[in-house]
């Protein structure tokens, strides 16, 4: 009997700087609500999923920052999401800018929770790569200050045994870098969850602008299939406030192969019936880590 666990991808268009949580939340349920009613168990929004991309702009006052911020998870804005999951027993993963009061100072991160179909948090991740730069820069037509208003995530990579398999939590740039899946796999993930912002515009290397679609599958479908597992990435797409946003979210499964992408700019959602038991074909034999891996000679990974 396989073990079908039904995702949906839930790619979203600009979210402008002025429109509203209320607003984004509504725009979030309705696409649960048609997921539920395609027979999704669990919907995957992208990073910062309840704003727009704000890392683009340089702020000089904290106040400015901390608006795209949330304080508490869930709030008075977000506590629709928890309860139209509850309703519809169905779970979710969302980005968001996460701020918080801890080791006696106020810390923020950016953060992606998972949430299950009775409307509770069950794993929360925080993002480890974060891309960009740390000060102003600007020659760019725009900015990339993740590096400035987040600090690097402090939870390490996760797995949670959750709506009958072992889901893993990733945040964009973490795509890129095979130590992700590997983090997760070694503990036993049988599907990744990511949020994506891509600006199809790269500033430093303006000449690899054309293979943005082609390194975010390369990267994806390299590390579904080198980890037997299955990834679901799902973007933030379109014209977000002049800065164009790679779309391309899809569904890899762990051959490599990818069995769904969106194809427009928009709010759209890609629905797919994902055999978890998939992933053992890979993992028991082509990449059987126990059997084939030699961790022994791979120390300058972890050294450097
Ligand atoms: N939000 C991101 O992490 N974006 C990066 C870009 C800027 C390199 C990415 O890897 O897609």
């Amino acid at each position: 009997m396989n073990r079908r666990l039904t995702i949906a991808a839930a790619q979203l268009g600009p979210i402008t700087r002025d429109e509203s949580r209320h607003d984004v939340v509504a725009r979030l349920q309705d696409m649960m609500r048609r997921a539920h009613s395609r027979g999704a168990r669990l919907v995957v929004f992208p990073e910062l999923a309840l704003t727009t991309f704000f890392p683009r702009w340089y702020f000089e006052d904290q106040a400015d920052i901390d608006a795209f911020f949330e304080r508490d998870m869930p709030g008075p804005e977000t506590q629709p999401l928890f309860d139209t999951a509850r309703e519809l027993g169905l779970g979710f993963y969302i980005g968001y800018a996460e701020r918080i009061a801890q080791n006696d100072r106020i810390q923020r991160f950016n953060t992606a929770i998972l949430v299950g179909g009775d409307g509770r948090i069950i794993g929360k991740y925080r993002k480890i790569h974060l891309p960009g730069h740390d000060e102003h820069e600007p020659w760019r037509p725009f900015q990339h200050l993740e590096k400035r208003y987040f600090e690097i995530g402090d939870l390490g990579f996760g797995t949670w045994e959750a709506l009958g398999g072992t889901l893993g939590m990733a945040l964009c740039n973490d795509r890129r870098w095979p130590e992700t899946y590997r983090m997760l796999a070694l503990q036993g993930a049988e599907v990744m969850l990511l949020g994506y912002n891509t600006p199809i515009h790269y500033p430093p290397v303006p000449e690899h602008d054309h293979l943005q679609g082609f390194h975010n599958h390369i990267c994806m479908q390299a590390g579904a299939y080198q980890n037997g597992m299955w990834v679901v990435s799902v973007a933030k797409a379109g014209d977000e406030e002049g800065c164009r946003l790679l779309g391309q979210s899809s569904i890899i499964a762990p051959t490599g192969e990818i069995v769904a992408m969106t194809s427009s700019q928009e709010d759209e959602l890609l629905i797919h019936d994902c055999d978890l038991d998939q992933t053992r074909k890979i993992r028991e034999h082509i990449f059987n880590f126990k059997r084939h891996r030699q961790p022994q000679q791979y120390g300058l990974i972890t050294e450097y």
